[in-house]
């Protein structure tokens, strides 16, 4: 808890507003938990309410989303945009299409983009929305016409100077085209810059789809440098899921010369001791949109077994948990601690639960947080936004090697806040202190708005 009264009253208030939504508790937490190093020395945020508007969301959507199914019936889903912050640019953030999907998840996604978008140096607010749809099982007719009905009420919250939301767990590709097409139907005009991670045929960006992955593995490489002399090379790496994140984080971590064990889908784990296929995954994954037990028919050697959180349990020196928020928690922490290992990254948000990050930073395990090590996936975006403006592309390589100092500076940022709050090596304050600084001084420029 936090020492500041300030800082704690804010929080009283957000739990006693909004009973319930524990993710949400939890990120704001973590944060508030950061500021309380630098709040003393600030006291016009107190006097111009900043820290109170920095919590609550400028505005929240929630709309129904009929569609109808191949056999004819209706089914009624819920959407939601939580516009959250744009003092320092349009709202940003992805969409997520999962079963799971409510408020409390979307309000702590939405919360941590600010701070993740104002690490990235580009001008980006924070926003993320989505939907409890789950595209699981579905035919490509039926996500299409979700996402026409989706975006039909979408279309009138969004656009290239207002918001632009991309894709996140379950929107992929396929889901950007059809939300796009939708769009460019209702607005009959050509505004690229309203949604990113899009075709490359229709104004994406090379390099965005590994983006994510690629640049948790620039990060995640960086801290190994600076703060053990060390990389990726001759690692052994688990990996937890098997999506857009999870994919891409093996292919750099590979290339970087570590070797990728293990990964893991919603119903269980892979584990391939002579380092993962990653060909027989994607044909699996991103092809068939199949389940990864299927890899343990396929390669010899290799193992599947029931259940996520079992994955943590297999050696390593390094571990990337790249699917969902609270996978990884404290059991698994001390389980990786004990295999020896030496360094996390964290490539899905939030995927550690907070004893899981207390025992990491405890052990003296290097520690990657969410909001700094996968910001190389919104980085991107913005950089698709940019190509969008100048109606131009640049190439796979130019928009790597960006990406690659994006997470460069972002790494030192983050580190050398946590010099300054004290804590060397502590990225956790590092991040939210580096991006929150930036949001404060504009929202303060800005006046009470
Ligand atoms: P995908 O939908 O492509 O893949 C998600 C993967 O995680 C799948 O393998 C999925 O398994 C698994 N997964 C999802 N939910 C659970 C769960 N409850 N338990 C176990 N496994 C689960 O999503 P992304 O790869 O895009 O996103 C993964 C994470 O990365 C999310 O936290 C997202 O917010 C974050 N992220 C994504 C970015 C992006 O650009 N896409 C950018 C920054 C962060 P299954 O197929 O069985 O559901
Ligand atoms: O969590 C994230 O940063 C994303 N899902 C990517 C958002 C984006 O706008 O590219």
């Amino acid at each position: 808890m936090m020492k500041s009264e300030y800082l704690q009253r804010v929080y009283s208030q957000i739990v006693a507003r909004d009973p319930g939504e524990k993710e949400f508790h939890q990120a704001v937490l973590e944060v508030l938990e950061s500021l309380d190093m630098i709040v003393d020395k600030h006291p016009e945020y107190e006097a111009n309410g900043i820290i109170e508007s920095f919590v609550e969301p400028e505005r929240v959507i929630t709309f129904r989303v009929p569609w109808t199914d191949d056999n004819g019936r209706v089914h009624v889903n819920r959407g939601y945009r939580v516009q959250y912050n744009s003092a320092i640019g349009p709202y940003k953030g992805g969409l997520r299409f999962h079963p799971s999907v409510n408020l409390s998840i979307l309000k702590f996604l939405g919360f941590e983009q600010i701070l993740k978008n104002s690490l990235t140096s580009l001008p980006i607010g924070g926003g993320k929305g989505g939907s409890d749809f789950d595209p699981k099982g579905k035919s490509d007719a039926e996500v299409m016409r979700f996402c026409q009905s989706f975006m039909t009420e979408l279309s009138r919250h969004i656009g290239q100077f207002l918001d632009v939301p991309a894709g996140d767990i379950g929107v992929g590709a396929r889901e950007i085209g059809y939300m796009f097409g939708q769009y460019r139907r209702i607005k009959n005009q050509y505004e690229a810059g309203v949604l990113t991670g899009k075709g490359l045929t229709y104004g994406g960006s090379l390099a965005r789809p590994q983006a994510t992955g690629y640049g948790l593995c620039y990060f995640t490489q960086e801290m190994l440098n600076c703060m053990k002399n060390d990389s990726f090379a001759g690692k052994t790496v688990v990996i937890s899921g098997a999506g857009n994140v999870a994919i891409y984080a093996n292919e750099k971590a590979t290339s970087l010369g570590a070797k990728v064990v293990a990964m893991c889908d919603s119903n269980g784990y892979i584990h391939d001791p002579n380092g993962i296929n990653l060909d027989v995954i994607k044909d699996i994954k991103l092809v068939k949109r199949g389940r990864i037990k299927e890899y343990a028919e396929r390669v010899p050697g290799s193992t599947y077994t029931e259940g996520c959180s079992g994955i943590w349990t297999i050696p390593c020196d390094i571990a990337l948990p790249c699917a969902t928020q609270n996978e990884l928690n404290g059991e698994s922490a001390k389980a990786l601690i004990a295999n020896g290992v030496m360094a996390v990254g964290e490539g899905a948000n939030m995927p550690s639960t907070p004893d899981a990050v207390k025992a990491f930073q405890e052990a003296g395990v290097l520690f990657a947080p969410a909001k700094a090590a996968n910001a190389g996936g919104v980085a991107t975006s913005a950089l698709e936004m940019s190509q969008n403006s100048m109606r131009y592309s640049w190439t796979f390589e130019e928009v790597d090697a960006k990406l690659h100092q994006i997470m460069v500076n972002i790494f030192h940022n983050a580190y050398d806040a946590s010099v300054e709050c004290e804590q060397p090596g502590n990225l956790v304050v590092g991040a939210n202190v580096a991006g929150f600084l930036k949001v404060a001084t504009a929202m303060l420029a800005q006046g009470v708005i």
